[in-house]
């Protein structure tokens, strides 16, 4: 453990430090062509390891159970430690897509500094044995008009039919009790970010090629540390607390309490030292 508490702040502006530190991290990471790097972390999610649960199942595992969260928690800390070796200040950002405002500029924007942004797309190239076709392709996006609303009476404070993003993740943190429905609940919405970002994002084999997938799941993981906050931190089912997060070692149970993972969630910069530079703006 680093012992220093990290913090992981909300996508802005790619000038912000806390944004262009974690953009030159994964621009470094995406050189690395070892397991420090970020091809190998991209590559273990979808192809070529395919490790990664989702609605109960891993390819790499014959149990089944909810582990979605904690498989992926374990999976953001692994890249986080890895960039964290290329710059000990930055972490992983959150996407709050409960803002309405689209895929966020920070992603879309070509251009970081007068180079190619490394948060806009990543070239993946994988080639026989590890996957049965050669790819090389670029990821992209075909985000749609609108993000998704949910016919969720429940959550629908405003009664207009419709429950936004904010509503339904509000409810979700608030309302929901059981880790269960909390669990299945999230999960919905976590595909529907998914596929409302279209393109590689809506494809499990090269999801997380995009590096717009980090900081989506930040966002859920950050979800479930508010519902954490407020439910229990040890609210998890006891019989899934011993299964072992693969590749990475770590059981349920050590990542339940993300602080010994070394990392919070905050909403501004403003408080917060993030490592040196002013804040401006
Ligand atoms: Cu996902």
């Amino acid at each position: 453990m680093s012992g220093e508490m990290k913090y992981r702040l909300r996508v802005d502006a790619l000038t912000l430090p806390h944004m262009s530190r974690y953009a030159t991290a994964i621009e470094v990471s995406k050189d690395i062509s070892d397991n420090r790097g970020y091809f190998h972390f991209a590559g273990l999610h979808g192809a070529p390891g395919r490790w990664c649960w989702h609605h109960q199942f891993s390819q790499q595992s014959n149990l089944s159970g909810r582990v979605f969260l904690p498989w992926h928690r374990a999976y953001l800390h692994r890249l986080e430690q890895s960039l964290q070796d290329i710059d000990f200040e930055c972490a992983i950002p959150w996407w709050d897509w409960t803002l309405s405002e689209g895929i966020p500029e920070a992603f879309s924007s070509n251009d970081f500094e007068g180079r190619n942004n490394p948060l806009q797309k990543t070239r993946i190239q994988l080639f026989p044995p590890q996957v049965p076709n050669a790819v090389d392709q670029e990821t992209f996006r075909n985000p749609d008009p609108n993000l998704p609303v949910f016919s969720f009476p429940a959550a629908d404070v405003n009664e207009d039919g419709r429950a936004t993003l904010a509503e339904v993740t509000d409810y979700l943190v608030n309302e929901v009790t059981r880790f269960e429905v909390f669990n299945d609940l999230l999960e919905t919405i976590h595909d529907f970010i998914h596929v409302y970002v279209g393109g590689s994002m809506a494809d499990v084999t090269f999801a997380a090629f995009d590096p717009i997938f980090y900081s989506h799941h930040c966002m859920i993981d950050r979800i479930w540390a508010q519902w954490q906050a407020v439910h229990g931190i040890d609210n998890y089912p006891n019989g899934l607390k011993s299964i072992v997060l693969e590749p990475f070692g770590l059981t349920v149970e050590e990542v339940l309490n993300f602080e010994t993972l070394g990392y919070e969630y905050a909403d501004s910069v403003s408080d917060i030292d993030i490592g040196g530079s002013p804040i401006e703006g």
